[in-house]
């Protein structure tokens, strides 16, 4: 019988700190983990594309967002607030909506692409539009939500990091063990933190930036943990300078970030695994996007492509070795951000009159 899949919470309860508050989901997580064949040939493994873009909002954040939304509202908060490059805000907007709460979305104005400012507007959230970069956005945040009775629902919020754990678990799930590599984009590093979190649990080591320690006497599920690759726009890539950036600028707007909140947990993740966090340029970035929709099938935002862009790189660089198995998080979706998608492309089609011949001439057969 048809199982439908009941969210990240309900699905690995047992790993997450929940008590017995209302569970706020839209029914995240799930998501498919697909074998893409063409890339593997070029890259000469066994390439995973985990499409988190199938996220009830179109990314990865629904998993965050249902433990931050389901803890804050247990805690009796009215009002949400997060600073965002526009997939966090989307998130919040729709979790909050789902839990009839209030919420404020900090943004950098002009820099949001328009699919992401959509769905805060559609689902009512409180738009506040800032002249300055996301980490102008977050200190506003913080300091927002010090100030007034409004919970914070960024990364920071350790319940975010704890539900993204579970993007960890579903690829171990799926594959029977961790894989070889993991690579994902990393922008304010929550996410890198998060699945380095989730495997290190999953194969029974003690947990990093955990505020869940349940899991602790669990049996291992895994025998080994991958090693993670994380890669930043190239005008946005403070972990690999070693230094923040003040002025961040990059064609994917999700990561164009210059101080990341989980700094010091990303190059944890970096070094305790044996990885790497490299940089890709935005042309590269824009190339990946493409490779991936033409050759696997799968529409991505620019951010997502930098893991792909980051993985031929290496590849390319001879830093591959054959028979991995690799897994790409591609962490939104394309239909988010369709004007960078469509640069330079021709989209105004012919119009030709209604018939068979027409049709067919148009075609070239
Ligand atoms: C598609 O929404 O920071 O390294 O405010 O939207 O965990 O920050 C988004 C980040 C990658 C980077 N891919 O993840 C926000 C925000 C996409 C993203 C990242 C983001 P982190």
């Amino acid at each position: 019988m048809a199982h439908q899949w009941r969210g990240v919470i309900a699905e690995y309860r047992d790993r997450l700190p929940i008590e017995d508050e209302p569970i706020i989901t839209l029914g995240e997580g799930g998501t498919p983990l697909v074998p893409a064949q063409r890339l593997s040939d070029r890259i000469g493994s066994e390439v995973w594309v985990k499409m988190e873009g199938v996220n009830p909002t179109g990314s990865f954040k629904d998993r965050g967002m249902t433990m931050a939304v389901t803890k804050v509202a247990g805690q009796g908060a009215e009002m949400l607030a997060c600073a965002s490059t526009g997939n966090t805000s989307a998130s919040a907007a729709a979790y909050a909506a789902h839990a009839g709460l209030g919420c404020a979305v900090i943004l950098p104005a002009g820099k949001i692409a328009a699919g992401k400012l959509a769905q805060a507007i559609v689902h009512g959230a409180q738009l506040v539009a800032v002249d300055g970069n996301f980490d102008d956005c977050l200190r506003i945040t913080r300091e927002l939500t010090d100030a007034y009775p409004v919970a914070l629902v960024n990364s920071i919020n350790p319940f975010r990091l704890q539900g993204q754990k579970t993007a960890a678990f579903e690829v171990v799930d799926a594959l029977g063990d961790a894989p070889d590599i993991h690579v994902l984009p990393v922008g304010n590093a929550g996410n890198i933190t998060a699945y380095w979190m989730g495997y290190r649990e999953y194969a029974g080591m003690t947990t990093l930036a955990s505020v869940d320690e349940s899991a602790a006497h669990m049996e291992p599920v895994s025998t080994k943990v991958p090693k993670m690759w994380g890669f930043q726009a190239a005008g946005a890539a403070p972990l690999v300078l070693g230094e923040p950036v003040s002025d961040p600028e990059t064609v994917a707007t999700a990561i164009r970030i210059g101080n990341p909140a989980s700094w010091k947990y990303a190059i944890e993740a970096r070094d305790e695994s044996s990885g790497q966090i490299d940089k890709v340029s935005d042309e590269d970035i824009l190339a990946a996007q493409a490779l991936l929709a033409a050759e696997v099938g799968i529409f991505v935002e620019p951010a997502s492509a930098a893991s792909i862009a980051g993985l031929l790189a290496a590849a390319e660089a001879g830093k591959v070795a054959e028979g991995q198995k690799i897994v790409c998080t591609v962490t939104g979706h394309g239909l988010k951000d369709t004007e960078t998608a469509l640069t330079g492309r021709e989209i105004d089609p012919t119009v030709i009159e209604p018939s068979l011949a027409a049709a067919s001439e148009a075609l070239g057969l």
